[in-house]
């Protein structure tokens, strides 16, 4: 069935891999600049409540991606990352709200960023939530977490929807919000509200040439300029990498759910940095340093599936050595372009 979907913050790198999934429906993306993609376009900027208002009328369902993305940036430019992300949400359930006619679905993208350290097993105190890593800690080298209650070392479990939160930067505490702004004003304004928590997310279109950058387009775009690539802590650390055509695939599927749910949108396999790195420097032929460490980091993060299975019923399909393998592509036939225009 066709359905009016508006993509609020569209014109980005999850949108443009979304849009890929929306042949069929009736799309608009609403976003300061327009998309790269076949789509009617409103201009606008998310917290311009009745401009926004004006847009999601009468439309069947929202598709909410308009939100700063970088935790470490989000230490340096608080009250930005408080304006646009929870603001953002928080203008979207006003023009819901005021519409004439409301949407029946929203589709949040939220974060594992929410989760924070995240749960671990004690082997005395079974499942526990570990302290942030100390400085003291770092500066040791004691990379692991440890148990709250005895101090031994802990092992990881996936994270998983019901887990307690503990937002560690202000770009989680601003996924928090979104989530529950979006959650808690459903019943009231009657859409069912999904919101998906995307673990690493990787792919064609993600700007490679920030500090800011996912790690793996920073690592292939210093690989590709012969450079040596940096892996922090010891490299075990582990993160869940998924292809941003997967996440794309997943905000579609969401559309067809008629209830409300919380969902991990990752693959539920662990990648040390390490692992990566050498994927990566093996295939460019570059060394790979080991060392140093990035403040605030977490040191585990894998989805529990098990909720994507069955609510979505659905699984991510692109294997890590293939999304990198697209992803180094469009570096370079980007490189290519970009060299090209070069008068
Ligand atoms: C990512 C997302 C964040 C949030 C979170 C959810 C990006 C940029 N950030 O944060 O928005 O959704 O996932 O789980 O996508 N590293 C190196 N060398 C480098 C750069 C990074 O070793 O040059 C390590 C880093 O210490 C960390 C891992 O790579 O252990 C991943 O870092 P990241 O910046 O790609 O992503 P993360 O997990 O901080």
């Amino acid at each position: 069935m066709q359905v009016k979907v508006v993509m609020i913050g569209g014109s980005g790198f999850i949108g443009k891999h979304t849009a890929k999934f929306m042949s069929g429906n009736d799309l608009c993306v609403y976003d300061l600049v327009p998309p790269e993609f076949e789509s009617e376009y409103v201009q606008g900027n998310v917290l311009d409540e009745k401009r926004l208002e004006k847009c999601v009328d009468g439309s069947d369902a929202v598709i909410f991606l308009a939100s700063l993305i970088s935790v470490p940036r989000s230490f340096d430019t608080v009250a930005e990352y408080m304006n646009v992300n929870a603001c953002g949400a928080a203008s979207l359930v006003e023009a819901i709200k005021n519409a004439s006619k409301r949407p029946k679905r929203v589709i949040l993208s939220s974060s594992a960023a929410v989760y924070g350290e995240g749960a671990y097993v004690c082997d005395v105190h079974g499942k526990v939530y570990p302290l942030p890593r100390s400085q003291d800690q770092l500066n040791k080298g004691s990379w692991e977490p440890r148990c709250p209650y005895c101090g031994r070392e802990v092992k990881p479990l996936p994270q998983a929807e019901n887990d307690e939160l503990k937002p560690l930067s202000p770009y989680a505490l601003t996924k928090q919000v979104q989530e529950w702004l979006i959650t808690a004003m459903a019943p009231r304004l009657g859409y069912s509200a999904v919101v998906l928590r995307y673990f690493n997310v990787y792919g064609p279109g993600q700007r490679p040439d920030s500090p800011y950058s996912g790690v793996i387009t920073r690592f292939i775009s210093q690989a590709m300029q012969g450079r040596r690539l940096q892996v922090f802590e010891d490299g075990l650390q582990t993160r869940d990498y998924i292809y941003a055509d997967d996440v794309g695939a997943a905000n579609a599927r969401a559309l067809e759910l008629e209830e409300s749910a919380t969902i991990n949108v990752g693959t539920g396999i662990r990648t040390t940095v390490l692992q990566l790195a050498k994927l990566i420097a093996g295939r460019h032929g570059v060394d790979v340093a080991v060392g140093g460490y990035r403040q605030g980091d977490i040191r585990h993060s894998v989805a529990s599936v098990e909720v994507m299975r069955t609510r979505l019923g659905w699984q991510p399909r692109t294997a890590l050595e293939d999304g990198i393998a697209a992803t180094e592509s469009w570096m370079n036939e980007s490189a290519h372009l970009k060299s090209e225009s070069t008068p």
